[in-house]
């Protein structure tokens, strides 16, 4: 099945200048970029994209760090893309991602390691874990207008 999902370059991964490397990776595996832009986040989007985490002991952290400057928003599309970007991302800690995976390659934090700094884990990337998050949060990033309908070069062979 075609889906379509979220990630966001959140701003440690834009700051250390790895945003090419890592768009890169979603289209070596031959998903399709359907919108893409750079928001800095703000209050009301930081609160309603985390909503289910805003009660919890760690959303201080975790606000402070996706509203510390600009992310990338990137709408992809694919077959399971959810599950394959997850994949190609790695586990929600890099210090249990495993190498090859982007938070593998690129982090390596601990859970332990961002409680005890009361920070949240800086983990360079957030994409949607299921189906029914990456509908919620492809139109709270995206207008319907912003995301584009065009064919990969490759596509009569990747997809
Ligand atoms: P994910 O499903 O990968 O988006 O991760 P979660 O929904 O579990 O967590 C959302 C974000 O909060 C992740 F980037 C990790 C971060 N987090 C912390 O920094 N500390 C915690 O104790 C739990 C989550």
């Amino acid at each position: 099945m075609v889906k379509q999902t979220l990630v966001l370059i959140k701003p440690d991964g834009v700051q250390r200048s790895i945003s090419g490397k890592i768009i890169t990776r979603f289209e070596n595996s031959g998903m399709k970029i359907i919108g893409m832009k750079m928001v800095w986040v703000d209050e009301k989007l930081s609160q309603t994209h985390y909503s289910e985490h805003i009660s919890k002991p760690f959303f201080k952290g975790l606000d402070e760090f996706i509203r510390s400057g600009p992310v990338i928003a990137i709408a992809l599309e694919g077959v399971d893309a959810i599950r394959n970007i997850r994949r190609i991302v790695g586990s929600t800690a890099p210090g249990d991602a495993s190498p090859g995976t982007i938070r593998g390659d690129y982090a390596h934090h601990t859970y332990e390691y961002a409680d005890r700094k009361s920070k949240s884990i800086a983990n360079i990337i957030h994409a949607s874990g299921n189906d029914e998050e990456a509908k919620k949060e492809v139109s709270l990033w995206f207008d319907k207008s912003e995301l584009h309908n065009y064919k990969r070069a490759d596509e009569h062979i990747v997809f």
